[in-house]
């Protein structure tokens, strides 16, 4: 059996979850979002992280269903949080392949009346690379997303391109500092730095992945960045634990 043809079936047999890694405020330490994070339950392997499977998904359109399934699962469970009174953002990684789909607004307006998840609730994740073509349809889609109320995060910021022209061309929210510049940051601290003042600029939320010590929050936190994820506070837990991680309300 070859990767692509067990993951077809994965998805048949319901071996996909959707983990949840805590974004907190880098202030308060308190939990105001979660990124969905999709793993494989496999029957013999165990959890297979998305790394292995996502590229081949990308590759074979498997990303389209899975994609979407994952959407679902996050909005569902971001109304879920709101209804009982965590007024969470849940991002949700999107491959290239979703984004330049001419579905992409029906997609989202159908799954956030289905979920009855409220469009503020959800963020996208898109990586740079995505955004840097002339592509005016998909700005086009983008805007209105956005104007809808859903949030648009880059995703990675860092690791891509230098053509930054896109920055005030797409109707961004936020901006996701990518881990290997928050790894460096007590030796290397000089990009984390220049991204933040960007971020300032541009008006763009900042979000610091790959926090692991206490030492790198503090300094994010004295040069102005809103939030972080990582290893510091949690890795993606399924949902049940992630709400033991919430303050009670
Ligand atoms: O799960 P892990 O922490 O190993 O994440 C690895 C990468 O896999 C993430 O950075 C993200 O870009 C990607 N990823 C995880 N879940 C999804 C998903 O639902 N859709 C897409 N397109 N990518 C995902
Ligand atoms: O979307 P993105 O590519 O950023 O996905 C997050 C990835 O980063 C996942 O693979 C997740 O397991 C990983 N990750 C999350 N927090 C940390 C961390 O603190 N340290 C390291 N090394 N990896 C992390
Ligand atoms: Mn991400
Ligand atoms: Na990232």
């Amino acid at each position: 059996l070859t990767l692509e043809s067990e993951l077809l079936q994965a998805f048949d047999r319901g071996e996909f979850v959707v983990h949840y890694q805590p974004r907190l405020d880098a202030g308060t330490r308190q939990v105001v979002g979660a990124e969905a994070l999709v793993r494989w339950r496999h029957p013999s392997r165990g959890l297979v992280l998305p790394g292995e499977f996502i590229p081949i998904c990308e590759d074979t359109g498997l990303i389209l269903p899975l994609g979407r399934w994952v959407l679902e699962q996050a909005a569902r469970q971001a109304a879920l949080w709101h209804q009982r009174g965590h007024a969470l953002t849940v991002s949700v990684n999107f491959s290239a392949r979703q984004i330049q789909s001419q579905a992409l607004v029906e997609t989202m307006d159908q799954v956030l009346l289905d979920s009855g998840c409220p469009p503020q609730a959800l963020e996208m994740e898109i990586t740079e690379s995505l955004l840097l073509g002339e592509d005016s349809a998909m700005l086009g889609q983008l805007d209105a997303l956005n104007k809808r109320g859903l949030r648009i995060a880059i995703d990675d910021f860092g690791t891509g391109y230098s053509n930054l022209a896109y920055l005030e061309r797409f109707p961004l929210d936020c901006l996701k500092i990518d881990r290997s510049f928050v790894n460096q940051l007590e030796t290397r601290p000089a990009i984390a730095e220049l991204i933040i003042s960007m971020c300032k600029v541009l008006e763009l939320q900042i979000v610091a992945e790959g926090v692991e010590t206490t030492g790198q929050l503090d300094w994010l936190r004295a040069q102005g960045c809103h939030h972080y994820q990582g290893f510091l506070s949690s890795p993606a837990v399924p949902a049940d634990r992630f709400e033991t991680l919430l303050a009670p309300v």
